[in-house]
């Protein structure tokens, strides 16, 4: 069976973090495993308290599943601290698979999930705004993407996917891989229920990779899973509210 890990934040709502990354990798056939890096209180209105667990235990936690049953791919979601960022980046030295990053820095409402410091990887997903911190210029249209790729990429992510989502027209998102662009483009959903769309957009691509199917086959593959998920979200929550995991 084709193992994944999420390391990541959890949502007790059950839309984004580990939640959304175990019931996405569960609709691609992965069994999922959930390292957790910090406990928020939230809900689809917005994210409260955000309670981030000491270093050593995600560490052992880390240790422990790497010991007994090693994922194909994994990926990080929010880490919560620099110090909890170092310690992942430590342990990734020694990863033999492929480890993807989503460089969770705020929640909509402006909560802080971690800082701007990423593990070398196989494949780095940012937001325009993600782009824009650890670019270090503003990334808002697609020449300032391609820009942002391109160093993002020299500063250790061997591959580097750009989520253009929150601009405006088509959600089109740049792909730099193997000294290549590639654009993976859907059309534009109005609909404020796009909470977790990072999270499972990422899971997917690391349920992929664990599978054995090339990057931009990955990428396309869950690109085209959040757009449907997003497209049939089930409206709960007053707030931002889910996808549906089922697409
Ligand atoms: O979508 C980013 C994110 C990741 N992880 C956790 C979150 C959020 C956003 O709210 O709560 C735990």
């Amino acid at each position: 069976m084709t193992v994944a890990l999420t390391i990541a934040g959890s949502d007790a709502s059950g839309g984004a973090g580990i939640q959304a990354d175990l019931k996405t990798f569960h609709r691609f056939g992965v069994f999922g495993e959930a390292v957790v890096t910090l406990i928020t209180v939230q809900n689809t209105r917005g994210v409260g308290q955000v309670h981030t667990l000491p270093p050593d235990l995600v560490e052992a936690q880390i240790r422990a599943v790497l010991d007994d049953i090693p994922p194909g791919a994994a990926k990080t979601g929010a880490l919560g601290s620099e110090e909890i960022a170092a310690r992942v980046a430590k342990l990734a030295e020694r990863f033999d698979f492929p480890l993807v990053v989503d460089p969770v820095m705020t929640a909509k409402n402006g909560a802080k999930l971690g800082g701007r410091r990423f593990a070398p990887c196989f494949l780095l997903t940012p937001n325009l705004e993600e782009a824009s911190t650890i670019a270090g210029f503003e990334v808002n249209d697609s020449a300032s993407m391609r820009r942002a790729a391109e160093k993002i990429q020299s500063m250790g992510a061997m591959n580097v996917l750009i989520k253009g989502g929150h601009l405006r027209g088509d959600a089109a998102d740049l792909l730099y891989a193997a000294g290549e662009f590639h654009e993976f483009r859907s059309p534009r959903i109005e609909t404020r229920h796009t909470h977790g769309t990072g999270c499972a957009y990422s899971a997917a691509i690391t349920a992929e990779l664990a599978k054995g199917t090339a990057l931009v086959e990955a990428v396309r593959r869950a690109k085209q899973f959040v757009t449907e998920a997003i497209r049939g979200n089930p409206g709960l929550g007053s707030g931002s509210g889910p996808l549906n995991f089922f697409a």
